[in-house]
């Protein structure tokens, strides 16, 4: 049996689950339950926090993981990646107010960045040889501007449409993202003989949906 831990509500969930089905695994799913067992594979899933799941793969309590690589590098467990899937496809993006004048990354200088993401952009600033104050938050970052919290910010972008909405304009793109498919690295040879096949029918499911 191979334990599979997917994010249990929200952006990730059904299209995990969507994705675990169209592999021909069949299984029983309530909003109440924590885990479930595959009745013609032998699969259990664990429903998580995103959050969570990189650390649970990292340590073994999960053997397999489905997870948005923003969450896995941020965690600092991108080794763990074994499998694009295509879905949730996002970037990490550095917006600035509107009115404020920007030309580059330099522009940031000095100034303060509210972020869910201290790491993945800390590293990102580095390399462009900025320094600046990073405050770590963990929701709501766009309003982070307009009640004088930070000078800029640097989220999850899809749409666009939030920083719209707020005022922002987004000025660089620090990371892009989708989910992907994590496995910890000491799998014993049955597990691993499950991932590989669990992996063949994600990409047979990748092509069909081409
Ligand atoms: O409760 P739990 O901790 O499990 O979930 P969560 O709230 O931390 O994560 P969730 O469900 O919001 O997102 C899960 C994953 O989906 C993220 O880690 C990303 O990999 C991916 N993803 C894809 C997104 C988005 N698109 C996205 N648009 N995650 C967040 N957003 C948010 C963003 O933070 C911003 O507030 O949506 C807003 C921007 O969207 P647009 O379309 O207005 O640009
Ligand atoms: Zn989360």
């Amino acid at each position: 049996m191979i334990r599979l831990a997917i994010q249990k509500s929200g952006r990730l969930s059904e299209d995990s689950l969507n994705l675990i089905r169209e592999c021909g695994i069949s299984f029983v799913s309530s909003t109440y339950k924590l885990k479930t067992e595959a009745t013609n594979f032998p699969l259990e899933i664990l429903f998580l926090r995103d959050d969570d799941i990189p650390g649970y793969v990292q340590d073994g309590v999960a053997d397999l993981g489905i997870v948005g690589q923003n969450v896995l590098v941020e965690a600092g467990f991108p080794a763990l990646e074994v499998e694009a899937l295509g879905f949730s496809k996002c970037r990490l993006s550095l917006a600035v107010p509107r009115g404020e004048e920007y030309s580059s990354v330099a522009s940031l200088q000095g100034k303060n960045i509210a972020t869910s993401y201290p790491e993945i952009l800390g590293r990102y600033l580095a390399g462009e040889g900025v320094q600046a104050q990073l405050h770590t938050i963990s929701g709501s970052v766009e309003i982070a501007p307009s009640i004088g919290l930070a000078d800029a910010i640097c989220d999850i972008v899809s749409s666009g449409s939030t920083l719209l909405g707020n005022g922002l304009r987004e000025v660089e793109t620090v990371f892009r993202s989708e989910a992907v498919l994590i496995a910890n690295q000491n799998l014993g040879a049955e597990k691993q003989h499950l991932l590989e096949k669990l992996r063949f029918r994600m990409q047979a499911v990748r092509r069909a949906r081409r």
